[in-house]
C-alpha cells in the first residue's frame, strides 16, 4: 500500500515506474509492481472503503461519548513509555481510559500497558490483517467491538511503528498526534512530509538525551513547521515525565471538550 498515496491537493495515485513528483528524479525500478488503472481503481476502493468504515467508527465513538487520539511514529520514538505515564494521569484525574494497541506482533506492548486502570484491546496485523505496516478503520473497528465504550472518557490508538503508512489511514479517530524522537535526526519531517502534515500535535521525545546528542533542535523545529506550518510541537522526555504536563493539558482539554 506504500506506493499509493495521498496528496494534499486530494489526488491519489500510484508511485509506479516513472513517476517523480517532478522533483527530476526518478524513484527506482518498480518495473517488479504492476501498475495501471485497474491497481489504482483497486486502491482508491480501498481508500473509500476506509473512510466509510473510519467515519462508522467516529459516529460508534461519537454516540458513546469517547475522544479518540491516533498516536503514531517510527518503531521505538516511545508511544508506549508514553503511554504509560498518560495512563497514569489520566487515573489521577479521573478520565476513563481505554487504549487499541496496534502492533504487527506480539502482545509486548499490550503488556506493558496492562494494570493501569485502561481497558487495553490489542490488534495483531499479522493475525488475519496480512501483517499490515499499519492500522486502518475496519481492524479499529474490530478492537471497538472488544471495549465497553460506554465506560470511556477517552480512547488512545497506538498505531504500528512506521512514518509513513500510518499517516495515510484514517482509523476514526478525532485527533492525530506523532511521537518523534530527537534520536531520529532533524531531517524527518523533510523526508517524511505525509506523517508531520497528518497531524496537529508532534511530541518531541527523548529530550533527556539531547546532551549526547548532535541534534540542531532549532533545525527539526523549523523543519517541522515548513511541512506543516501549523504543527504544535511540545518536547516532552517520556523516561524523566518532562514536559508531559504540557501533553497532559493537551489531552485533559481535547477530551473535557
Ligand atoms: N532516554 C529515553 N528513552 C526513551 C524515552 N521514551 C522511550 N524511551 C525508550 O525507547 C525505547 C522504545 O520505547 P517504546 O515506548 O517501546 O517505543 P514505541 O514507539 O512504543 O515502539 P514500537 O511500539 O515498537 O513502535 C525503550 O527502550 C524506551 O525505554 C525517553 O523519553 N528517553
Ligand atoms: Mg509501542
Amino acid at each position: 500500500m506504500g506506493r499509493f498515496h495521498r496528496h494534499d491537493d486530494g489526488t491519489e495515485h500510484d508511485h509506479g515506474p516513472g513517476h517523480d513528483h517532478g522533483r527530476g528524479h526518478d524513484v527506482g525500478d518498480l518495473t517488479a509492481y504492476e501498475t495501471g488503472t485497474e491497481r489504482v481503481v483497486v486502491l482508491e476502493r480501498i481508500f473509500d472503503e476506509n473512510d466509510r468504515a473510519a467515519a462508522d467508527n467516529r459516529a460508534v465513538l461519537d454516540g458513546a461519548g469517547v475522544t479518540a487520539v491516533n498516536l503514531m511514529s517510527s518503531p521505538g520514538a516511545g508511544k508506549t513509555t508514553l503511554l504509560v505515564r498518560t495512563l497514569e494521569h489520566l487515573r489521577e484525574v479521573g478520565l476513563r481510559a481505554g487504549v487499541v494497541e496496534g502492533d504487527i506482533e506480539t502482545s509486548i506492548d499490550a503488556d506493558r500497558l496492562t494494570g493501569l486502570g485502561a481497558q487495553v484491546s490489542l490488534l495483531n496485523t499479522g493475525d488475519g490483517f496480512g501483517g499490515e505496516c499499519h492500522l486502518d478503520a475496519p481492524m479499529v473497528a474490530r478492537a471497538l467491538a472488544h471495549l465497553d465504550l460506554a465506560a470511556l472518557d477517552v480512547l488512545l490508538v497506538e498505531n504500528v511503528g512506521n512514518l509513513v503508512c500510518p499517516a495515510e489511514f484514517d482509523v476514526g479517530a478525532h485527533r492525530r498526534v506523532m511521537v518523534a524522537s530527537i534520536t531520529e535526526g532533524e531531517d524527518k519531517p523533510l523526508k517524511y512530509p505525509v506523517m508531520f502534515r497528518s497531524v496537529e500535535l508532534v511530541l518531541v521525545n527523548k529530550m533527556d538525551l539531547l546532551p549526547h546528542l548532535d541534534v540542531d533542535l532549532d533545525l527539526f523545529r523549523r523543519n517541522v513547521l515548513s511541512v506543516n506550518p501549523d504543527a504544535e510541537l511540545v518536547e516532552v522526555s517520556a523516561r524523566t515525565g518532562d514536559g508531559l504536563d504540557r501533553w497532559h493539558d493537551w489531552l485533559d482539554t481535547v477530551v473535557r471538550g
